[in-house]
C-alpha cells in the first residue's frame, strides 16, 4: 500500500492535532505533528503574559528575576509539563530501554581509540524506571515490541525512540528544594522519565485534583508498589519543561517552544519517504 501524496515528499507534517489552554497568565498551545516519515513530534508553544511584579519601594533590582521594564520584575521560573504516553508499539506489550552513547576505552578491540558505541539498559521495574536525561550520552529511551514483532532488516524487535528536547537546549527537572511545597505537589517533575504498567485509573501524575491537591495519589504513590514494567502494557510519563530566565524580549508576551519526538527506530525497513516518492512518480506517469 502506498500513501497517496502529491508534491515533494518530506518530513513535514502530514496530520496536525491541536488544543489550547489558558492557565493563570499563560497560554499553552499543544500540537501533535504526525510526520510523513512515520515520526511524531509533540510541540508546546508557551505564550501568554509574562508573570511580573512591581519592585518594592527602595528595591533597586530584583534578586530572583530580570527587570523587563522600569520597576517591573519578571521572576525566574519553570513551566513543567508531564505527558502521559500510553504506548503500543505494534501491540500492547512493550519493553523500555535506556539508550546511551559511550566511548570505548583503547585496547585490543580499539587500537586507535576512535571507537564509540551504544549501550542499552532495560528498565525492569518502576524503581529502575525513574530516569534523568543526560545530554553527554545523547540519551534517549527506546520502546520495543515484546510480543515477537521483528524488523526484517535487523532481526530486532520493532521500536520507537523517545527523544526529549528536540527543540532548544536540554532542560533540568524541577529545581525547587525537596523540602519545598512545590516539590511535594510537583514530585512528578523531579525526573524526566517514568514507566508504569497501564492502569486506566492512573491518569494525573500530580493526583486527581491537581490544583487543590497535595500531590498525593499521583505518580510517586503509584510507583511505590515497584511493579514490573518489562514486557508489560506500559505507560510512559515524560516530564519536561522550560526553565525561563526572562528577557525583555519576552515582555509582555512570551514566545517559547518545547518539543519532544517519537522517532521510528527499527520500525520500518527503509526510509518511509521512499514510498511517498515512488507513489508520486507513479501518479506522475499515470498522468502523462
Ligand atoms: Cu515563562
Amino acid at each position: 500500500m502506498f500513501w497517496v501524496y502529491e508534491g515533494q515528499p518530506s518530513v513535514d507534517c502530514l496530520f496536525l492535532c491541536t488544543m489550547e489552554t489558558s492557565f493563570s497568565s499563560s497560554e499553552y498551545l499543544f500540537y501533535w505533528h504526525l510526520r510523513q516519515d512515520g515520526c511524531i513530534d509533540f510541540k508546546i508553544k508557551l505564550s501568554g503574559e509574562l508573570s511580573t511584579n512591581l519592585l518594592s519601594e527602595g528595591e533597586e533590582k530584583p534578586s530572583h528575576g530580570v527587570m523587563v521594564s522600569p520597576g517591573v520584575n519578571a521572576q525566574i521560573h519553570q513551566h513543567m509539563f508531564c505527558a502521559r504516553l500510553d504506548m503500543a508499539v505494534d501491540s500492547h506489550k512493550n519493553t523500555v530501554t535506556e539508550v546511551d552513547i559511550f566511548s570505548e576505552p583503547p585496547g585490543d578491540g580499539n587500537p586507535y581509540g576512535n571507537c564509540f558505541n551504544v549501550k542499552e539498559t532495560v528498565l525492569e521495574t518502576e524503581s529502575d524506571a525513574q530516569r534523568l536525561y543526560d545530554a553527554n550520552k545523547a540519551r534517549c529511551w527506546k520502546i520495543s515490541n515484546a510480543e515477537g514483532k521483528i524488523n526484517g532488516q535487523t532481526g530486532k524487535p520493532v521500536a520507537y525512540k523517545l527523544y526529549p528536547f528536540t527543540s532548544g537546549t536540554a532542560q533540568p527537572p524541577l529545581l525547587t528544594d525537596p523540602t519545598c511545597r512545590v516539590s511535594t505537589k510537583g514530585a512528578f517533575a523531579q525526573k524526566h522519565l517514568y514507566v508504569t504498567p497501564h492502569n486506566d485509573k492512573e491518569r494525573y501524575p500530580a493526583g486527581e485534583y491537581t490544583v487543590q491537591g497535595t500531590g498525593e495519589n499521583g505518580l510517586p504513590d503509584w510507583m511505590s508498589a515497584n511493579r514490573n514494567v518489562k514486557g508489560e502494557d506500559v505507560v510512559i510519563w515524560h516530564a519536561f519543561g522550560v526553565t525561563h530566565v526572562p528577557r525583555p524580549e519576552d515582555f509582555p508576551v512570551m514566545p517559547y517552544v518545547s518539543l519532544f519526538s517519537f522517532v521510528a527506530s527499527l520500525f520500518f525497513h527503509y526510509n518511509s519517504l521512499v514510498y511517498l516518492l515512488f507513489s508520486a512518480v507513479v501518479r506522475l506517469q499515470d498522468s502523462l
